[in-house]
Order: C-alpha cells, then sequence, then structure tokens
C-alpha cells in the first residue's frame, strides 16, 4: 500500500501502491503512518519524499470507505504527524492531488507539480467538505478569496495555476518525483517552522463578512437546497476567525452534521452511478470490456438545426473532421456562419484556436461517401428519416455506421431500410448538444457490439456521458418525462397554477421548475409531437370527449395555450409572460390565471388546496414509476443509468441523487402506499398504477438500489 526506500543513500521515498488512484483507503493510512515513523526514526534519513505510483499522486480518502464505519488510522493525526516532523518532507505531484491527496500534500514542507498534474479539493461535489485539514490549511497558505472559490466550487486546477497560488513551490516537465529528491536534499537543516502551513496566520481580509456574505449568496443561487457549499464557507471563516486547533474541531463538526445529512450519500451515489453507467452490456454478452470499439476519425452530421450545430460542434472540437450537410443553400449558410461563431466562442473560451480546418459544408449526401461515421439530425419525421438512411445506404462505403439523433422513434425500423442494420444505432444528443453533457446511446436489437462500443466511446471523447439505452419509444429520459409532465398538467387542472408547481419543483432542487423549463425549450415542440401522435388537432379534438384520449385521461391546456400562440420565451408568452421574446425573466400571467378558471369552470372542476407535498409526489413518484416499468422492459440496465440519464440530461438535483436513488431514500413502501392512493383517486391515468417491479421490491424488503439488479435479473433484458 506504500513502498518504502531510501534513495540517495538520506531520502526516504514513499510511494503509495494503491491503485487506480492510489486513495488513501485504511491500509494505505497505515502504511504511510508506519513508513513516517520509519524515516523520522532512522538516523540515515535527513529528508522524506511523498509520491503516487503509476503517475499518480493520490485521488483522496477511498469513498468506497465512507458507506461503513472508520477502520484503521483516521487521517488526521497521519498527516499531522508529517506536518510537525523534523525532517523535510516534499511531495512530488504527479497525475492528480485531489481531496485528502490535496491535504496529504498540503502538510508536506514543499511541493514540486508536474506541468500536467490537477489539484483540487472536490470535497463539495460529493457533499461534504476537505475534513483532514483542508479548510483549514488552504486558507492560510493562499489566502480567504482565493481558498473559499476553491473548496466551495471544488475546482480542480492547473499545476501553472497552483504555482501562481502559492499551493505548489515548482513546477517541472520532468520526472516529478527526481526532482523532489533532489529538493528535499537541497532542503536538509533548514528551517522548518515557516513551512508548517497549520503555523501560519490566515491573511484575513478586512471586508471578509462582505465576502463571505457574497459567497453564500452565489452558492444558495447556484445550488439550491445544498448544504455542502454553505458549511465549507462556515469552515472557511473558521479559518479566518479561529485558530488552527479550533477551527480544526470546527471543520469536524461540520462534517458530521454534512456526512448525516443524506445528502452527501447521495452525492456519492452519483459519483459511483456516472462511472457505473459506462459499463454496457448487450444481450449476447458484449459488453464494455470484451468488445472494441472502431476508431472514428471522420464524420457527417445531416441537418444543421438546433441539434446538428451543436454536433458539429462537439465533434470538431475534439479533432474529428465533419462533413455537415443541410437541405437548402440558405440553411446551409445559416448553419455555417452558426456552426463557425460557436466553435469560435468554444475555442476562445478554452484558450486554444478554433479547428474550422476540419470543417466542410455541403448539400450533397454523395460527398458523404468516405466517412467513418454518420449522425442524422433531420426532422423528427419518421418517412423523412427513412428516405435519408436508404440514400445514406447507398452513397456511404459498407463499414460506415450510421446513427440517429432521433428523440424517440423507432431506431430499428431506420436499420431495416438499410443494407447494414448491424451498423445502425441511436445517438441522442440533448439541447443544446454542445453543452449538455447526457448522451443515450440507443442500442437496436441489431445493432452489433462494435457499433454500440464505438458510440459509446465516441461519446466519452466528445467529454460526453454516454448511457447505453433500449430501443423504445422516448428510449428511457424522454419516455420518464411524458408521466412526469402530465401529472404537472392535471395539477392545473385541479386547481395549482404553474407558479406553484414550479417553486415546489424549485425547492426540492431543481434550478428551473417544469413550466417554466418548458417555457425555455418552447412549447410548440411537444405540440406537434401530439398532433402527429395523434392526440390532438381539430379532428381529433372533434372526435374525441375533450378530457380523455386513446382511453386515457389527457389535458388539453398545454394545446389550448400553444393554439394562442403562446410558444414559451420565444414568443415572449407561454406559461408565464415575458417582457419582450426572447427575454428570461418569468413572471405570472393574468391571461393564464383567465383561461384556468374558465377551464376548470367549464368541466365543472372544482379547484382544490393542492400541496407541495402532493404535486412532489405526485410528479416524482411517478417518473420514477416509469423508471421501474423501464427496468422491468429491459430498457435500461440499471437504476443508476436511469439517475445518470436524469442528473446529465434533465438537471435532476444531484443532492437527490436522480429520481430512482430519490425514492428508495423516500422508502419504497411509502411511495407505494403513495401512488396506490393516488392511482385510487384517479384511476384513468395508468402511469399512476405502482409497477410491478416497485411492489416485487416492496414485498423483498425494499433493498437498497445497489442491489435493485438481482431482482431484475430474471427478466427480459434488450440490454
Ligand atoms: N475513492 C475510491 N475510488 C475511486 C476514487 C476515490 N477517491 N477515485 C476514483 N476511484 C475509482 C473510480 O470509482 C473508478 O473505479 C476508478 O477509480 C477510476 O476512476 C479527507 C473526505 C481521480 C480524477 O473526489 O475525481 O478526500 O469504476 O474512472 O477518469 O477531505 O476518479 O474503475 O471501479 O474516475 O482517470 C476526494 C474522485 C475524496 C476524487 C481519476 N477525491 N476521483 O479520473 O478515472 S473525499 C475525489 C476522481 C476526501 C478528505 C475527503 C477521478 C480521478 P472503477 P475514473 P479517471
Ligand atoms: P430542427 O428543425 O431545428 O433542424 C432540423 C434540420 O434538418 C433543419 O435545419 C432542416 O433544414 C434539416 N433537414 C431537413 N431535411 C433534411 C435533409 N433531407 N437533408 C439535410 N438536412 C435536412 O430540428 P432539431 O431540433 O435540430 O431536431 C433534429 C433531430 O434531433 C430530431 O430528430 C429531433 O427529434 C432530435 N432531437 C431534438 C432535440 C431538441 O431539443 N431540439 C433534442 C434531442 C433530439
Amino acid at each position: 500500500m506504500a513502498r518504502y526506500e531510501l534513495v540517495k543513500r538520506s531520502v526516504a521515498l514513499i510511494t503509495l501502491t494503491n491503485p487506480p488512484v492510489n486513495a488513501l483507503s485504511s491500509p494505505v493510512r497505515h502504511a504511510i503512518a508506519k513508513s513516517m515513523e520509519r524515516a523520522l526514526s532512522d538516523p540515515k534519513v535527513t529528508a522524506v519524499v511523498i509520491c503516487g505510483e503509476n503517475g499518480r499522486f493520490c485521488g483522496g480518502a477511498d469513498i468506497r470507505e465512507f458507506a461503513g464505519p472508520l477502520r484503521g488510522p483516521p487521517l488526521i493525526p497521519v498527516l499531522d504527524a508529517i506536518e510537525a516532523g523534523r525532517k523535510p518532507v516534499v511531495a512530488a505531484i504527479e497525475g492528480v492531488a485531489l481531496g485528502g491527496g490535496f491535504e496529504l500534500a498540503l502538510v508536506c514542507h514543499y511541493r514540486i507539480a508536474h506541468s500536467k498534474a490537477r489539484l483540487g479539493l472536490p470535497e463539495v461535489t460529493l457533499g461534504i467538505l476537505p475534513a483532514a485539514g483542508g479548510s483549514q490549511r488552504l486558507p492560510r497558505l493562499i489566502g480567504i478569496p482565493a481558498a473559499l472559490e476553491l473548496i466551495t466550487t471544488g475546482r480542480h486546477i492547473s499545476a501553472q495555476e497552483a504555482l501562481k497560488l502559492g499551493i505548489v513551490d515548482q513546477v517541472t516537465d520532468q520526472n516529478a518525483c527526481e526532482m523532489a529528491v533532489e529538493f528535499a536534499l537541497k532542503s536538509v537543516g533548514k528551517p522548518l517552522s515557516s513551512r508548517r502551513v497549520s503555523m501560519l496566520t490566515t491573511p484575513c481580509p478586512p471586508d471578509l463578512d462582505a465576502l463571505l456574505e457574497a459567497a453564500t449568496m452565489q452558492v444558495k443561487k447556484k445550488a439550491r437546497g445544498v448544504m455542502a457549499p454553505l458549511a465549507c464557507i462556515q469552515a472557511v471563516r473558521a479559518a479566518a476567525t479561529m485558530p488552527f486547533s479550533k477551527g480544526m474541531k470546527r471543520e469536524s463538526e461540520l462534517m458530521t452534521t454534512l456526512f448525516n445529512s443524506g445528502q452527501a450519500q447521495a452525492f456519492q451515489y452519483c459519483f459511483f452511478a456516472q462511472r457505473t453507467a459506462g459499463k454496457w452490456t448487450l444481450p449476447s454478452g458484449a459488453q464494455w470490456n470484451n468488445s472494441k470499439p472502431r476508431e472514428i476519425r471522420s464524420a457527417a452530421v445531416i441537418g444543421l438545426g438546433t441539434m446538428g450545430r451543436g454536433i458539429v460542434v462537439s465533434l470538431a472540437r475534439v479533432g474529428i473532421s465533419v462533413i455537415a450537410v443541410e437541405s437548402e443553400k440558405k440553411l446551409l449558410e445559416n448553419g455555417r456562419q452558426m456552426v463557425i461563431g460557436m466553435l469560435e466562442r468554444d475555442a476562445k473560451r478554452r484558450g486554444v484556436s478554433a479547428s474550422l480546418n476540419l470543417l466542410k459544408f455541403t448539400l450533397s449526401l454523395q460527398d458523404l461517401k468516405d466517412v467513418d461515421l454518420v449522425i442524422e439530425a433531420v426532422f423528427e419525421d419518421m418517412a423523412l428519416k427513412k428516405r435519408v438512411f436508404q440514400e445514406l445506404s447507398k452513397v456511404c462505403r459498407p463499414t460506415t455506421l450510421l446513427c440517429t439523433n432521433t428523440s424517440g422513434l423507432d431506431v430499428d425500423a431506420l436499420a431495416g431500410v438499410t443494407n447494414r442494420p448491424h451498423l445502425v444505432a441511436g445517438m441522442h444528443f440533448f439541447s443544446p448538444a454542445h453543452v449538455m453533457k447526457l448522451l443515450e446511446v440507443v442500442c437496436g436489437p441489431r445493432s452489433s457490439s462494435e457499433t454500440i462500443a464505438t458510440a459509446m466511446s465516441l461519446g466519452k471523447k466528445m467529454g460526453k456521458v454516454s448511457v447505453a439505452v433500449g430501443n423504445c419509444p422516448g428510449f428511457v429520459g424522454n419516455r420518464m418525462l411524458k408521466p412526469y409532465l402530465d401529472q404537472a398538467t392535471f395539477l392545473l387542472e385541479e386547481g395549482a397554477t404553474p407558479e406553484q408547481i414550479d417553486k415546489a419543483l424549485e425547492d426540492f432542487g431543481f434550478a428551473m421548475g417544469v413550466f417554466r423549463m418548458s417555457d425555455l425549450a418552447g412549447l410548440d415542440v411537444g405540440w406537434r409531437v401530439r398532433k402527429e401522435s395523434g392526440l390532438t388537432g381539430p379532428d381529433v379534438d372533434s372526435k374525441n370527449p375533450p378530457r380523455r384520449r386513446q382511453g386515457h385521461r389527457y389535458c388539453p391546456i398545454p394545446d389550448m395555450v400553444c393554439e394562442q400562440g403562446r410558444f414559451g420565451q420565444k414568443t415572449g408568452r407561454g406559461w408565464y409572460m415575458y417582457d419582450k421574446p426572447g427575454d428570461t425573466n418569468a413572471k405570472p400571467d393574468p391571461l393564464i390565471q383567465n383561461l384556468l378558471e374558465t377551464y376548470r369552470s367549464r368541466y365543472g372542476i372544482q379547484p382544490r388546496n393542492i400541496s407541495d407535498q402532493e404535486i412532489i409526489e405526485r410528479c416524482l413518484f411517478v417518473l420514477a414509476n416509469e423508471g421501474f416499468r423501464i427496468l422491468e422492459d429491459g430498457m435500461a440496465a440499471r437504476p443508476e443509468d436511469i439517475d445518470v440519464i436524469y442528473l446529465f440530461g434533465y438537471a435532476f438535483p444531484r443532492h437527490r441523487g436522480g429520481p430512482m436513488f430519490y425514492v428508495s431514500m423516500v422508502g419504497l413502501e411509502r411511495v407505494l402506499e403513495r401512488l396506490e392512493h393516488y392511482h385510487q383517486a384517479h384511476p384513468d391515468v395508468p402511469h399512476l398504477e405502482p409497477s410491478a417491479l416497485l411492489k416485487k421490491l416492496v414485498a423483498c424488503g425494499s433493498p437498497p438500489v445497489q442491489k435493485w439488479r438481482e431482482y431484475i435479473k430474471t427478466m427480459h433484458s434488450h440490454l
């Protein structure tokens, strides 16, 4: 767990050896403590260097240990002993020094970093705070404003930035470990007191209160209801106002509160869920670790609308050459200008040059003969998409992968019109495609393992979180969204207002409630889909009772809003009103109140007071209920995949862990009981009927979410 060697006859070199990230597990802490004792007591040793094996210093505490009681030596005394020791200790930072790893570096008397190393205190992203002295030492070393920013955001910084901030003493392009040994030899005999960060006085700015207040406002706005950043601010205040030992006590109290809050568990679940989601499997037995992706050097994107443009940018900025296709000259020119502008802004922000030379624009599919992969992003129209796929099948070489960005159409039906159904898959990006991190990779029944491996790995290359999903209407994310949106509009019928529903969801943690979000996305998109699927339109409306469609309860209010030309922010009117088209400041609109009142009286609906609890339960339990059905149907491999889709594609609040984790925390028994209650009250809403899997899990004693997979195994899987 840590290798001990004597180098240059007098330097003890301690190498952490706990792959893959040298996390500070109990045996590692033990090994560090023992190695330090040995180094400090051996008279031959004059200095110590600490480094990590495989070019990675240390990824921090072992997060897997957080689930159980503390075993082995606690980290703080191990670190304190390093700082207090009478021999100089140098940290040789390669790869990463994160969390406890950074705190380990902070107790060393000197820090040498490789130029490619990254440092940071990401604890806040795990729902906790730097709890091994990081919140007390960093402000002493670099001052309150800089420390506050790093600790409350969890941002990783480069070695160069660390040097500028005074965190590291030297940056090198050479072997950091060898440099550290040389540095250690030169440090022997120099006084260490000024190098012990805990002994420094925190430089305290005169406007401390104002600074902390501003930081508090900022984090409250950015992450509603999240406790960790607020606790980080309190810990930094302690570093500014208390002696080190008292500050450490405060840090520990705050950590205990966070640890027991439930939020920390949710954040840590998200960390592992994100990593689990990449591990896809297919019914054939092919999976992430036995299937080889193809290398994609060139791609084509068809359609330069909202999605196509973002997809072109996502591909080009990772060095893939792209041929972009439009149907008309004017649209092509417009698309070209938009893409170039987006790429230039993106490159400027990242401080690199825009890769415009990778782009080609054309009106002809004939130009796609030689590309490795195509992503189709034309209108959501099956007949059009089929024509495009038939054409691609003729034009592209037989090995080209053909992917579609459809939001929910049958990927296998598209595969069926080509001469290579095994090379067809869905690559479902989210809007805006160059910003949103989620990619649903839709596995059709005929998609080959190589096709899925390639789409998943291309997603990763583009910096996306890729999740493999089955081929069903709406796939996973949009399939679950529908019953959630339905509940929101049913609640409107029954007496709620858009602002009341939005506020309940925002208090739950969403950055935007469902109506505000719909106004942003545009209400016409869903309206068009409902018209195409026969749920509304003059013909349908005249033949059906007004509040029933296809045998179930239907709320026509969203259609009525669209019929008035209210498409959301872009038209300046939607569920809310805006000062002008394109404005983002949503204000309640009396016209919507009127519309709701008239509607209710027309259908004899007596409005009732609806509690926030009912809003949350009906919207979110129904969302998870559909998630259970998706698991039953084998359209998602595990609950973690569903949660990752909601975290990265639909901005589900991270401190709630995702819809499936959330209901597991509420208690499955209670969720079942509430769904039964609501289904009884609304028997014409089939989505409220508890799914068989939910009932089964409750009957089996409500196992934790990580164990659900064992109960789904026997059912038919598409993944
Ligand atoms: N503990 C346990 N496992 C970890 C881990 C950790 N800290 N970091 C990574 N892993 C596992 C991960 O689950 C995956 O496992 C494998 O390593 C490779 O990870 C006292 C309280 C270091 C930048 O927050 O940010 O210190 O899936 O796929 O892309 O104040 O991992 O292969 O089974 O992410 O090269 C603070 C978390 C802890 C850092 C590498 N530390 N890690 O990224 O590989 S709290 C962190 C990362 C703490 C102190 C406190 C990244 C990475 P598997 P990967 P990568
Ligand atoms: P859009 O209407 O903004 O753009 C579609 C573009 O395709 C238009 O510019 C159109 O001119 C072009 N086009 C149509 N036929 C073409 C042809 N034969 N050859 C070349 N170009 C052609 O639509 P969008 O919102 O970008 O959606 C595109 C696809 O992405 C749809 O399948 C949609 O369901 C899906 N999608 C949309 C979103 C979203 O939020 N907008 C999210 C995920 C997926």
